[in-house]
């Protein structure tokens, strides 16, 4: 990286000092000038062969005029960030007007444009540096929304295009000396993330580094953005961009929304800003929100200490930055936020693992190999029954789910992105985050570009060398993705604690200390095998997973752990109640040992306590390869266990029943049994002195 230049330097100085002013409103200050067709068209579209009316980022080529006296009037109220006017300066959205090639050049332009007005202002008064931020807007189409209500999972743009395009913009903007790069207006995270993916390629392809600052949306009050995120779980999709500021811009009236944004602020470990509409237009398309209104608001926000940055959107004038100057002026800026280092993920809702997290269960049956069933579905193209299955392991408390879509018979990649798409338009499954889980890296990377929220990838090793594992992993930075590290190197997969221990450790080297790998977001996998096989090698499998468990969670600080639960049964395949005695054994030590996650059959595990003692022990032996013999102990019993196969130790026994209320509730919440909480919660209620009681005796007991 060259050093950053003394501009964004000034602006990162300005920030830690008070709280800074950004313009109002460029679009609906245009509208006041009511301009005619013939303004929009200037000399040099003169005879262009379409309406150009409402094209707002010509005007910086046809009427340069206006839009430096939009920028003089905002500079004089006190700004000190002027926004280019490139809100529609991207290829895709110039294409309504058939002028996708002129969007470089209007974003050069814009860029050229404000910097000349910012800098004669600074000359006036270098005390008070004046700063340029390039406007990247939303574009008109959303990359995680079908135009179809009909066919939810059709999109009318892709990632790579919105990549292509922004990127073309960035250029631009960069080469017209903006001092920071504005995402703004996000309604959909999924374009944002294509924004912020090509913001670091070109900051990568040209050894450059500029600020970043992304700004969302919520258009109504609802708390979500408008493809459905709540705030957290926004930010929790953009961390990765490492932005200067996070903040919200448009939408509702801030009044309306301010429970969000405060969400926003809280999560966000960066600095923070709200330039808000002066109202939603109301019918005669005026903005209601008064400069005296917004003053006030936004005083008592910043005086509460959740603002860096304020500043104007939709129907804001230069009287209404004015005011909000004055309501922020000496009040002192929100200090930075010290959060606890957490492997922060989301799909539409956030879900951050942290050091005290409790075990996180990844469903495992949206898997093509794993599953018979979802195989079944997926080659009969059944997506609809193939999305229930997904949803039932939600409901059964699967916190991520794994996708892996892996069969020779299949397009991997097409059906990856088929099920992606469809999973994004159903709230309650795509509530978690996604596990995009393939042996082919296309599949992977084209599965990420269908995801909004932050992701896990699964998997990426040193199979192929240290070359293409930096260069996975740098992609997996790019995209704001987790990721799963398998023990697997040069030579081939670890089976041994050495072996394990080594490679994580070296894995661990290269991405923390080589390229800068956030370290709470690296997932170890160090290979779960099956144990019971009949070969003897098998036969501390288990003994060598826990105990790199351990070494990984003492020697490589902040990274998790997790792995192929049902893998290790395999030998047991048919007799499900083995297995499951297996896995809860197997996961009863490992998560002892400090394994974080698990790749399991959600709602399907045994609990270790309700094991019958005799199969228990025989497990235990062999998970822990107590005895040499165990495996023909195991195998000895094993049959007396099996029911008919499919079902579970868990028999369906109900005499918890006749136990008193508080047992019975203390019973429900250990094994997650929602079926009789309110009957139990009612009897308790009225057994009570009164309801509180209720909680802090059997629920909090429980
Ligand atoms: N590590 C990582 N990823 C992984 C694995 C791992 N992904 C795939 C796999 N291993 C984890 N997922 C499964 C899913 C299902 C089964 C095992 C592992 C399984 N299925 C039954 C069987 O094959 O007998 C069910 C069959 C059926 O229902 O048809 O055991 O280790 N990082």
């Amino acid at each position: 990286m060259k050093p950053s230049t003394p501009r964004p330097d000034a602006l990162k100085a300005a920030l830690k000092d008070r709280i800074l002013v950004i313009d109002g409103a460029m679009g609906s200050m245009i509208q006041e000038y009511k301009l005619e067709e013939a303004a929009y068209r200037g000399e040099r579209f003169a005879d262009y062969h379409l309406d150009l009316r409402g094209n707002n980022d010509l005007l910086t080529l046809t009427r340069p005029d206006l839009i430096r006296d939009i920028h003089q009037a905002f500079l004089d109220v006190g700004a000190d960030i002027i926004e280019t006017n490139t809100f529609n300066s991207t290829a895709v959205a110039q294409d309504d007007y058939q002028l996708g090639e002129i969007a470089e050049e209007l974003n050069l332009a814009g860029a050229r444009l404000a910097r000349e007005m910012a800098d004669a202002e600074t000359a006036k008064n270098p005390a008070k540096p004046r700063f340029v931020a390039g406007v990247i807007g939303p574009t008109p189409r959303t990359a995680s929304i079908s135009p179809d209500v009909n066919d939810p999972g059709a999109r009318n743009i892709t990632f790579d295009k919105l990549v292509e395009d922004y990127y073309a913009a960035v250029r631009g903007l960069v080469n017209g000396g903006v001092d920071l790069l504005l995402i703004e207006t996000i309604f959909d995270s999924l374009n944002a993330k294509a924004a912020v993916y090509a913001v670091l390629q070109y900051f990568e392809d040209q050894s450059i580094e500029l600020p970043i600052m992304i700004s969302v949306t919520f258009p109504d009050t609802s708390g979500r953005t408008l493809s459905g995120q709540t705030p957290s779980a926004f930010w929790n999709s953009i961390a990765h961009a490492k932005p200067l500021i996070v903040g919200t811009n448009c939408g509702r009236r801030f009044s309306e929304i301010r429970p969000f944004v405060e969400e926003l602020s809280e999560a966000a470990e960066c600095y923070f800003s709200g330039h808000f509409n002066a109202g939603l237009p109301n019918e005669f398309g005026e903005y209601d929100e008064t400069p005296a209104d917004m003053h006030d608001e936004l005083r008592d926000f910043a005086q509460r200490g959740f603002l860096n940055l304020v500043g104007g959107c939709c129907g804001t004038t230069p009287g209404h930055i004015e005011a909000i100057a004055k309501a922020v002026e000496g009040i002192a800026p929100r200090p930075l936020p010290e959060l606890p280092v957490a492997c922060r993920l989301s799909g539409l809702e956030p879900f951050n693992i942290s050091a005290d997290s409790l075990f996180v269960n990844v469903g495992e049956r949206c898997n093509v190999t794993g599953s018979a069933i979802f195989k079944r579905l997926i080659l009969e193209g059944n997506y609809d029954e193939a999305l229930s299955v997904a949803r039932q392991q939600v409901e059964n408390g699967a916190q991520i789910i794994d996708v892996n879509m892996d069969e020779g018979m299949l397009d991997a990649k097409e059906a990856m992105v088929t099920f992606l798409n469809l999973i994004a338009s159903e709230p309650d499954i795509s509530r978690v985050p996604i596990m995009v889980d393939s042996s082919k890296w296309d599949v992977i990377e084209a599965g990420l570009k269908c995801i909004q929220g932050k992701p896990v990838v699964n998997s990426i090793s040193l199979k192929e060398g240290e070359e293409e594992f930096r260069e996975r992993a740098s992609q997996c930075m790019k995209f704001g993705a987790a990721v799963v590290v398998m023990a697997f190197d040069e030579t081939g997969q670890a089976d041994t604690f050495a072996r394990k221990a080594e490679i994580c450790k070296r894995s661990y080297d290269i991405l923390v200390n080589e390229i800068g790998f956030p370290p709470q977001d690296i997932i170890f996998d160090p290979n779960i095998f099956a144990v019971a096989t009949g070969i003897e090698e098998h036969n501390n499998y288990a003994v060598d997973f826990i105990e790199a468990t351990a070494y990984i969670k003492r020697e490589l600080p902040h990274a998790m752990v997790s792995g192929g639960v049902s893998n290790v049964s395999f030998s047991f395949r048919g007799n499900n109640p083995v297995r499951e005695a297996i896995h809860s054994v197997f996961l009863y030590h490992a998560i002892k040992a400090g394994m974080d996650m698990g790749i399991v059959n959600a709602g399907q595990l045994a609990i270790y306590d309700d094991l019958p003692a005799e199969l228990r022990d025989a497990v235990e032996d062999v998970v822990l390869n107590r005895r040499d013999d165990g495996t023909e102990r195991l195998l000895d019993i094993a049959e007396k266990y099996r029911g008919d196969g499919k079902g579970s130790t868990q028999k369906e026994d109900l005499s918890w029943r006749e136990w008193p209320v508080a047992k019975r509730i203390e019973h429900s919440l250990v094994k997650g049994i929602s079926n009789f909480i309110e009957e139990d919660a009612e009897a308790a209620r009225q057994e009570a002195a009164r309801p509180i009681d209720v909680i802090e005796g059997p629920l909090m007991d429980g």
